[in-house]
């Protein structure tokens, strides 16, 4: 929702055939490819390009995206959204708010917008004025590629349903015991062995380096940052299958395939795996530029606390040497870490210590923001450790006063995670992933004044015919009106 919305009942904009999408004169090529994005959406065929405003007003039935430096109090994701009977404007500080405010203006054009060829296609919207930014900087979601593998082209359709929450960071656990996901050239077994296997016995998969340069780019577009993690210095059996020099006793394991976790871990005691570390660490922030590395962190049992937290502390001097800012599982806080080292919250775990540190940190709390929970006892998919997570429990938590101790200044944002032991397809990832993911874009986006569980419920309902028209399987949750 919005953080202002005026409306002006009797006036609306209507998309005709000689509809334009105009940019200006000096724009970027960056703010041409939102104009381009923005005349496709709104053209009845593929192919639609903006075009540039050379001097004077726009003219009637024109839709125009504008840089204005003086918005630059909305930040770089907000933005100014005019609709008038005659006009459209989208005005931002920065690209990405255009971005964003291109998704409003979507928002407010009936369902048929997803439809380019649709027979009958009246594309209307309301006459609103709408100044709108984000509540925090960080709104994501989590695939687990590691535990069923998904092809790029399933998370390209993923990212694009994102963006139409506004979210913008899609983090992806790339490896964990039950397979390695992508390629790394210095140590090509990882792939050829690790990126073999998967739960269930299935043949995994991994992407190569230009497929995941390709998905980090693709998700760049839609204003979506990648955020890498290889899960370290537990969760690593197919690495450890892969290399077994990585092990202390230096002997392979067997495969792990189930659900559950390995106890194998890196030999944190042997200097050789921080080269291991590193070449991975480098190879991935070289294969596409990443401003966070994701290194995991959580569940290692079989470490020393000492052991453990020295091993987070060199791979944390590995990271930021490579250039991207660490990030890791609630697990890693108690180390001596940086400041600037972000801090994910999933269980009962030390978070707070970084928000102590004056760090930052994200909110991914089991119990309301894991995707992978069943929603209820009738779900088919989805674990339970955490908790059944109906719509209202995913919807109904202040990000801001969840943790004593962590406030709203140390709270980067929130993110979803969708763990995928039992998720295999697409259609798997959409029915857990929505509707609950638009409660996490929700509590990320919007100010805390509007949260408001009957709203957001009443709202909702008109998301249903929407993800019906992007082919996306979401779940038909009780106490929602789905038939807008
Ligand atoms: C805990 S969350 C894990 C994952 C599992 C997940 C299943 C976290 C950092 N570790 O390895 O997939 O539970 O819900």
């Amino acid at each position: 929702m919005p953080s202002t919305i005026d409306v002006s009942p009797a006036d609306s904009f209507l998309v005709t055939p000689r509809t334009a999408v105009y940019v200006d004169s000096a724009a970027s090529a960056e703010v041409e490819a939102i104009g381009d994005y923005a005349a496709n959406m709104i053209a009845s065929r593929s192919g639609a390009k903006s075009q540039r405003l050379a001097g004077g007003a726009a003219p009637d039935s024109s839709i125009t995206l504008t840089l204005d430096p003086s918005l630059a109090t909305l930040g770089d994701e907000g933005y100014d959204l005019t609709i008038t009977r005659t006009r459209v404007r989208i005005a931002s500080a920065a690209p990405a708010g255009l971005f964003h405010g291109v998704q409003t203006f979507r928002q407010l054009l009936p369902v048929a917008v997803e439809h380019p060829s649709a027979y009958q296609r009246r594309l209307i919207a309301p006459a609103v004025h709408v100044a709108d930014s984000p509540r925090f900087a960080w709104r994501g979601a989590m695939l687990d590629v590691a535990r069923h593998f998904l092809g790029p082209d399933d998370v390209k359709h993923f990212i694009d349903v994102m963006a139409l929450y506004k979210l913008n960071r899609l983090h992806l656990h790339l490896s964990d015991d039950q397979g390695w996901r992508i390629e790394i050239k210095s140590w090509p077994k990882l792939t050829e062995v690790g990126g073999q296997t998967e739960i269930g016995g299935g043949a995994g998969g991994f992407y190569t380096q230009a497929q995941y340069a390709d998905i980090v780019a693709y998700a760049r577009s839609r204003y979506i940052t990648v955020v890498p993690e290889i899960d370290m210095p537990g969760h690593i059996n197919a690495a450890l299958v892969a290399y077994p020099d990585l092990r202390c006793n230096h002997t392979a394991p067997e495969p792990f395939t189930r659900i559950g976790g390995a106890s194998n871990t890196l030999c944190v005691t042997n200097d050789s795996i921080y080269q291991f570390v590193g070449d991975v660490v480098r190879e991935i922030a070289a294969a596409a530029p990443t401003p966070y590395f994701h290194i995991g962190g959580d569940e290692v049992r079989s470490l020393t606390k000492e052991q453990y937290r020295g091993f987070i502390e060199r791979v944390e001097s590995i990271v930021t040497a490579a250039g991207p800012r660490m990030i890791g599982w609630g697990e890693i806080a108690p180390a001596n870490i940086h400041p600037s080292t972000i801090v994910q919250h999933w269980n009962k775990d030390s978070t707070v210590l970084q928000a102590e540190r004056g760090g930052k940190v994200i909110l991914s709390p089991g119990p309301h923001a894991y995707m992978d929970m069943k929603y209820d006892s009738t779900t088919a998919l989805g674990l339970k450790w955490a908790g059944f997570i109906n719509l209202k429990t995913a919807y109904d938590w202040d990000p801001a006063t969840l943790i004593p101790g962590i406030g709203e200044q140390s709270v980067l944002g929130v993110e979803g995670p969708l763990w995928a032991e039992t998720v295999m397809t697409r259609q798997d990832y959409e029915y857990l992933a929505f509707p609950r993911l638009t409660a996490i874009a929700e509590l990320g986006w919007s100010s805390a004044r509007h949260h408001d569980w009957e709203n957001f419920r009443r709202r909702i309902g008109a998301q249903g015919t929407r993800l019906a028209a992007l082919g996306v399987n979401f779940a038909r949750v009780p106490g929602v009106d789905w038939s807008w």
